[in-house]
């Protein structure tokens, strides 16, 4: 560990290479050409980083103590890392500051870094690169499947982006679950197959969590202390901070719950936080799994007969698929994405967001599994959360500050095409085509919670009805002229008109009352 501090690094002119926090993989492009005799590496944890959205304790324990292991990993190379920890009395406390403290230091003759996953740094760092005092150079990501540029080619001159066709295009350059030019099984798309809902008695089988090794205990202890008044419990803590610890669980993954991964893709239940997804997001988004590999390790537990098409399809259009497109369509509209807000949601965040005080169990649920873990499954953030959040009205800005900070996941370039695509529409339709509102009947058919709850999700109107079901007509009366003309929001749009005006107007002052009792108010 002598190497791994800020001290005593030797005075070679070489190139600096920058690691952040979420590129902690041994063919990061920064590193390709390294000289471990002149080369040094910096990281640096900051509270910028931090605390840019206060994160979720978890998120920073995961994010330093994977930075420590990796630092590490670099040292037993022989590699000098120049590693400046949060409690650094000398820490500046930024990335950019941290980057001038390492030049200034010593006469390096260049600087080696990876393109930034964020609009918000990556900007930083070209400003940067544009006053250095060094050559900079700022190399392409090579981690994702689809460039930068592959990514704008395809888009180019399309009046729509839709991922399934983008997926297609996927498919077909990497050959991943195809047979010859036709996708295997004569399908691009199963998904049909993958909406089962929970039987009576079936339960999810027992998941491997991780026992924090001693780095992470560090970083756990460290983050207690220094970032007390952040959300989230440290408790459960359960996430891989190394590559090696990440392989068991995408191993135990494939060869335990990928079969079922597709029947039940889409069911929710109280109290299992796992069901049968993979938990791997946190390990493929900080570089210590790598996206393309765990898609063909995906296919050759096919190709045994070990899992069937419609799971493996699935999981694979999830990174091959989703992944890469909501990841393209951030760079290609950011910043102008940031800041779209179709529906003009105007509300703030209810409370229980943050205190899962509420009767509404599914949510109260949620909001447990995401405070006690840093992680919901994809269902749930979409069709509860983000559901709600819609149906609300709540500001996308304020929405999007919920989702980057609460899950381990999180970062911008592929929460926010998510949250201000897939969940809540704000983007007017970039990511999809229509927005998923859905009221109390979807969480019923997917999920155990609506029996345990105080609302009556059969009830549509007055106080003891489902708050989904209160505001699900009134959000279509209320954004009639920004979605009435959407092909796919035909058939309710017609059914509002056929309730005839008095009764679409008891819908929307329901969908008012409903909104005032849960708390979603104008923002001050
Ligand atoms: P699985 O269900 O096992 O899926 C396998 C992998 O596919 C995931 O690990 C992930 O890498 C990828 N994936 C699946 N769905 C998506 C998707 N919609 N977009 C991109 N990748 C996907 N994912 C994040 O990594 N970070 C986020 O900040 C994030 N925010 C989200 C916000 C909302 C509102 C929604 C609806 C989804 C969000 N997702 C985000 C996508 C998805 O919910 C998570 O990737 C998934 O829950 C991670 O758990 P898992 O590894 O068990 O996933
Ligand atoms: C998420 C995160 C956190 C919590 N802390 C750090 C840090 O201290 N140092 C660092 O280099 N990276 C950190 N990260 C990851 C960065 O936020 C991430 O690299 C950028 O957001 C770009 O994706
Ligand atoms: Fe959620 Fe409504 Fe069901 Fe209650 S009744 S669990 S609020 S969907």
């Amino acid at each position: 560990m002598a190497k791994t501090s800020t001290d005593g690094i030797g005075a070679g002119r070489g190139t600096l290479r920058l690691v952040l926090g979420d590129q902690l993989s041994d063919g990061l492009s920064a590193l390709e050409g390294l000289d471990a005799a002149r080369d040094v590496v910096l990281m640096a944890e900051v509270r910028d980083e931090a605390t840019y959205v206060k994160h979720h304790k978890q998120k920073i324990a995961l994010t330093f103590a994977a930075m420590r292991s990796f630092a590490l990993r670099l040292d037993d190379r022989g590699v000098t890392v120049r590693y400046v920890r949060i409690d650094d009395p000398d820490n500046s406390h930024s990335i950019v500051a941290e980057l001038h403290r390492a030049l200034e230091g010593q006469p390096f003759e260049a600087l080696a870094i990876t393109e930034c996953g964020e609009w918000r740094l990556a900007e930083k760092l070209a400003a940067f690169a544009g006053v250095a005092r060094v050559p900079v150079d700022i190399r392409e990501d090579r981690r994702f499947i689809c460039s930068h540029d592959r990514f704008r080619r395809w888009a180019s001159g399309k009046s729509q982006l839709r991922m399934e066709f983008f997926y297609r295009e996927m498919r077909r350059e990497t050959g991943i679950l195809m047979d010859g030019k036709q996708p295997e099984g004569g399908q691009w798309n199963y998904d049909a197959e993958n909406r089962k809902k929970l039987t009576k008695g079936l339960r999810p089988p027992k998941r491997l969590r991780t026992e924090p090794d001693a780095v992470a205990q560090g970083a756990i202890a460290d983050v207690a202390r220094l970032f007390p008044d952040h959300f989230g419990d440290l408790d459960g803590f359960g996430w891989p901070t190394t590559a090696e610890q990440a392989e068991v669980v995408v191993a135990d993954f494939l060869e335990k719950v990928l079969p079922s991964f597709g029947d039940w893709q889409d069911a929710m239940a109280h109290g299992e936080p796992w069901m049968w997804h993979g938990l791997i997001s946190t390990s493929i988004n900080l570089g210590l799994v790598d996206p393309l590999d765990v898609c063909r390790r995906a296919e050759v537990v096919y190709r045994a007969g070990k899992a069937p098409l419609n799971a493996v399809e699935g999981f694979i259009r999830q990174i091959l698929g989703w992944r890469e497109f909501v990841r393209g369509v951030y760079w290609l509209k950011v910043p102008e994405y940031r800041v779209r807000n179709f529906l003009d949601a105007d509300k703030a965040l209810p409370w229980f967001f943050w205190s899962g005080k509420t009767d509404m169990a599914c949510v109260a649920d949620v909001v447990e599994t995401t405070r006690a873990n840093a992680y919901a499954h994809h269902i749930q953030r979409l069709m509860v959360t983000g559901n709600l959040a819609m149906l609300l009205g709540v500001h996308p800005d304020a929405v999007d500050d919920w989702y980057m900070t609460v899950y381990a996941d999180a970062y911008e370039w592929v929460e926010m095409p998510n949250t201000r695509g897939m969940a809540t529409f704000a983007d007017g339709g970039i990511v999809g085509s229509k927005p998923y509102a859905a009221s109390g009947a979807y969480i019923d058919r997917m999920s155990d919670y609506c029996g345990g709850c105080r609302y009556d999700v059969k009830a549509k109107t007055g106080e003891g009805a489902c708050p989904f079901n209160r505001l699900y007509w009134g959000f279509l009366e209320r954004n009639r002229g920004r979605l009435r003309d959407n092909v796919r929001l035909a058939m309710p749009y017609r059914t509002l008109e056929n309730f005839g005006e008095e009764r679409r107007k008891a819908l929307l002052a329901e969908a008012e009352a409903c909104r005032t009792m849960l708390g979603a108010v104008p923002i001050d």
